[in-house]
């Protein structure tokens, strides 16, 4: 079987992302406390209640997906802006882009009798897979429960970001991301992986929190999610980190169709809630720019 490996929080930065670099997967044991686990379950319980099974073969007939998380779980808002997953986000995305944001949030409910999910690269919402050298996926499975072959845990398999396109996995390289609740397993854009089959009586839940570049469209469309009324009760890092700022000098402005006194025209996301914090408004000029871009 396929081998991912494990690490603690302690574990040096430089040596997980050299991990993510090899294998493309691999887990953090004991992030969470149970007492963080029992206030997520409770949080979610109610939206999980009442939300339907997927209707294919890929959000699985026995799965429940469940969006929005941050307006629906403080505590989930937590996992999204902890600063060791930002801090391994910004190693790993970092060189690629000048700002990342969150792509997708989904508490993914695995449910007795469902049968693996296709091995697939998440990377496809943007396009084929070839690969490439810039992976612009990272994104953090935290387990909510212990996740167990028998169960669904995620099935990884470990170096295939390096792979040819149409290299098919042997079963003996299938991995599958089992861990004691609380744990959270990393896995980026390009790597094989899959829901797992579940052959037990219990439920498997997970909490995705994807991370990517500002300059790509995110999966999980964050401003209809989190609209302005929802994201005003969030806080300034918050909201930034879902896309309300700016990607870069002109990436991502703002400018209100209603304004008729020149007040928010052309400017960053940030101002609609008040918060004049526009870093490239000081970093950056138009000439700066043209400069920078005439030099690549
Ligand atoms: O539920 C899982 O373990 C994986 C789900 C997944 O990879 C997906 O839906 O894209
Ligand atoms: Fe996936």
């Amino acid at each position: 079987m396929g081998n991912i490996k494990h690490v603690t929080t302690v574990t040096p930065v430089e040596e997980i992302l050299n991990i993510l670099d090899e294998d493309a997967g691999v887990i953090i044991d004991d992030f969470l406390e149970s007492a963080d686990l029992a206030q997520i379950k409770k949080d979610l319980r109610p939206f999980l209640n009442v939300t339907n099974n997927g209707q294919d073969e890929f959000t699985g007939f026995e799965t429940k997906r469940v969006g929005a998380l941050l307006a629906r779980s403080e505590k989930c808002q937590n996992l999204a802006l902890d600063p060791l997953i930002n801090e391994l986000a910004d190693g790993f995305l970092g060189p690629h882009c000048e700002n990342y944001q969150l792509h997708f949030s989904s508490a993914i409910q695995i449910g007795p009798g469902e049968s693996s999910q296709i091995l697939h690269r998440d990377r496809g919402v943007w396009g084929g897979y070839i690969p490439r050298k810039i992976e612009t996926q990272f994104s953090t499975v935290w387990a909510i429960n212990d996740f167990t072959k028998e169960n669904g845990a995620t099935q990884v398999v470990p170096g295939s970001h390096k792979w040819d396109k149409n290299r098919q996995p042997q079963i003996e390289e299938i991995a599958y991301a089992e861990m004691k609740a609380g744990s959270v397993f990393i896995y980026t854009g390009s790597v094989l992986h899959g829901g797992g089959t579940n052959t037990t009586e219990e439920t498997r839940l997970g909490i995705f929190l994807h991370y990517a570049p500002s300059w790509l469209r995110q999966q999980e469309n964050q401003y209809l999610s989190y609209p302005p009324e929802v994201a005003k009760k969030f806080t300034p890092e918050l909201r930034s980190l879902i896309g309300y700022s700016k990607g870069g000098y002109v990436l991502g402005f703002f400018t209100d169709p209603n304004d008729k006194e020149g007040r928010l025209e052309s400017v960053s996301p940030e101002k609609l809630f008040g918060d004049s914090k526009d870093k490239y408004a000081t970093l950056a000029t138009p000439e700066k720019l043209v400069k920078e871009s005439s030099r690549k």
